[in-house]
């Protein structure tokens, strides 16, 4: 339990997507109310080891119930009182959490500890997002700066055309507008508004979780971070280098083809032949997925795919409940029971009016047993029907291993938990959207219009990959102190160019920060789970698509309605995190490594007609 969700406590993640259940500790909030009595009293034995896995499971369960609330209603009507109940019970999270993983490193020394044990007391060990040093006042400093930093988030605003506009409205216009300079100034707004204030903050809020991860025997916060994949975190750095290099030939082709659609859109002045591309012209406002502008990039004849689902749920009304409904309905067909009540009753599903949000989407276990909701500020289109798909994907995750101890309530590793709900979405195929009314059969487009539909989904999966990959190569390097405060901002856009090939629209310096821009970096969510997500979600796919019998080409595949790809799916995701993660994928695909073969499978086709459409141009930048 990688405390990550929506909780802070000991996780002290205050935010998070995939909430999965955060430590947390009974009682009060002093430091000294922290440690774990087992620990002071008991023989070092392997009974003790176990005596002292179940009461510190037992307490941190009781804490995350009563902190994943204040964490919610902080999240969901932000003001200075919610900020401080956030903080504060961050605050006891951390001590605990602290405390525990400290007693657990003495604990792991024991010989003869059973398997169970053993795992426990490593997972408690890193199981904070952010540590803090046992110096009095510091895990109080430390919530205080992140609910800060989470919270300006969540009321940052942008300008278009002179007038202020929310965070989610700012997202939803960058997909949809066409004029550059329009574009340029959401971008510039969103980045100076949001990013700029939060430098102080986030700068010392690195220097106390590196104090903290120290003192619980990291090198730093980011090798923390990298200790929870069942591997050394050297073989989790070289892991994910692999993967990129596997996938990387893809991207460039896909850079190199748009590039050159948005050259002959807009014209050398706006986006040069060569070069980088420019970061606002991407649909996105952090260039992460490019889906939004296929109009632009969509090949002559072959790239009308018939429908588009934005078009789909306006034209058939459907409201923000209508397309979750529509969600769960794909979980409930492989055979997961639905949502409870109480899910409808308590999730935000779209923004409410009159107070402070955080828009960004979330899923939410908040008992750790079936208190299951989301928190969107969903718009109807397309982009936010797979947002949902991810989130319940969450949220049936959590459910199917809520049968295991406290601190299994979590994913295989994160980048499953994250993965979930992708690989449903994968089978949102022409033929789906036909069998649940959305879509009429004679608009199904025929295998001529393949590329189209590749190319579409490779706007936004392929692209994602570098952006993926980046964000935390910003922040382990920001821990480890290769890139200091005084080059955060220069560090970020360095990265951005050397992965993703971007560049920002408008003059950048040190005054800036556009990292705090990206919800994941004020809200403390490691990101590396989004990369091997988009990775894992295409072997799940593969898998199941196999499982089904599927015999066509990967993407027309859609495992609606299959009761065995469930059960198989239930076998995995109920195991939560009580086994290696390679066992966990073994259960499902019958393999034990990460790989990117299944996602190049996938787009085969459109790699070589990319690479046909990209002759005599020059690629790279
Ligand atoms: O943050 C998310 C989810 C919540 S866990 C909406 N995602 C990443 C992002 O938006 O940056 C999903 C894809 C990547
Ligand atoms: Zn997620």
């Amino acid at each position: 339990m990688k405390l990550a969700a929506s909780v802070s406590v000991l996780a002290l993640a205050l935010s998070a997507c995939a909430a999965t259940a955060p430590m947390t500790p009974v009682e009060s909030a002093s430091a000294d109310s922290a440690p774990a009595p087992a620990a002071a009293t008991t023989e070092r034995t392997p009974e003790g080891a176990r005596a002292f896995v179940a009461s510190v499971e037992k307490d941190l369960l009781d804490l995350s119930n009563i902190s994943q609330r204040a964490a919610w209603v902080n999240s969901t009507y932000i003001t200075d009182d919610t900020d401080a109940l956030a903080a504060y019970f961050g605050t006891i999270g951390t001590e605990k959490g602290v405390a525990y993983a400290k007693e657990a490193a003495e604990w792991s020394k024991v010989q003869g500890l059973d398997l169970d044990t053993a795992r426990k007391l490593n997972i408690l060990r890193g199981a904070l997002v952010l540590a803090a040093p046992s110096t009095p006042g510091a895990a109080a400093e430390l919530n205080t700066i992140a609910t800060r930093l989470q919270s300006t988030y969540g009321k940052g605003r942008a300008t278009l055309d002179g007038k202020v506009i929310t965070g989610d409205v700012a997202e939803e216009q960058m997909g949809v507008l066409r004029d550059p300079k329009k574009t340029a100034e959401v971008w510039t707004s969103w980045n100076n508004n949001v990013g700029r204030p939060m430098r102080p903050d986030y700068t010392r809020m690195v220097e106390i979780a590196n104090q903290g991860a120290k003192e619980l025997g990291y090198d730093d916060t980011g090798a923390m971070w990298r200790s929870q994949y069942d591997m050394s975190p050297q073989e989790f750095s070289a892991m994910y280098d692999r993967l990129w290099s596997e996938v990387k030939p893809l991207y460039d082709q896909l850079h190199c083809y748009t590039r050159a659609k948005l050259n002959q859109k807009y014209g050398n002045a706006v986006q040069p032949a060569s070069g980088p591309i420019r970061a606002d012209l991407l649909g996105n406002m952090w260039a992460q997925e490019w889906g939004n502008i296929y109009d632009v990039v969509a090949p002559k004849g072959s790239g009308d795919v018939g429908y588009d689902v934005t078009d789909l749920l306006k034209a058939k009304k459907k409201t923000p409940t209508d397309m979750v409904k529509i969600g769960e309905g794909f979980y409930t067909s492989l055979g997961f029971a639905p949502l409870p009540e109480t899910f409808w009753a308590r999730s935000q599903i779209v923004r409410p009016e009159g107070r402070e949000v955080v828009c960004h989407a979330s899923a939410w276990d908040l008992d750790n047993k079936d208190d299951l909701r989301i928190k969107m500020c969903t718009k109807v289109n397309g982009e936010d029907l797979v947002t949902i798909h991810h989130e319940l994907g969450h949220n049936f995750y959590q459910r199917a291993y809520n049968q295991q101890p406290y601190l299994y309530l979590n994913g295989a590793n994160d980048g499953f938990h994250e993965a979930i709900g992708d690989f449903i979405a994968l089978s949102v195929t022409p033929e789906y959207l036909v069998q649940i009314g959305l879509l009429d059969r004679n608009k199904v487009p025929d295998a001529s219009k393949d590329t189209g539909l590749l190319l579409r989904q490779a706007m936004d999966k392929v692209a994602f990959l570098p952006f993926g990959l980046l964000v935390d190569k910003w922040r382990w390097g920001v821990f480890d102190g290769s890139i200091p405060a005084s080059s955060y901002e220069a560090g970020w856009n360095q990265l951005r160019l050397q992965y993703q090939g971007i560049t920002p629209p408008t003059q950048r310096s040190e005054a800036d920060f556009d990292p705090g821009a990206k919800y994941h970096i004020p809200g403390n969510t490691p990101y590396a789970r989004y990369f091997l997500a988009r990775i894992l979600q295409f072997q799940f796919y593969k898998a199941a698509c196999d499982m089904a019998g599927w015999k066509g080409p990967l993407h027309r595949c859609s495992f609606y309605g299959n009761k065995e790809v469930g059960q198989r799916l239930n076998a995995m995701l109920e195991m939560g995190a009580s086994k290696p993660w390679p066992d966990a994928l073994q259960a499902f695909t019958g393999s034990r490594e990460m790989s990117g073969r299944p996602m190049l499978e996938y787009f085969a086709p459109l790699q070589r007609w990319l690479e046909q459409q990209n002759q005599g141009r020059k690629c790279g930048w």
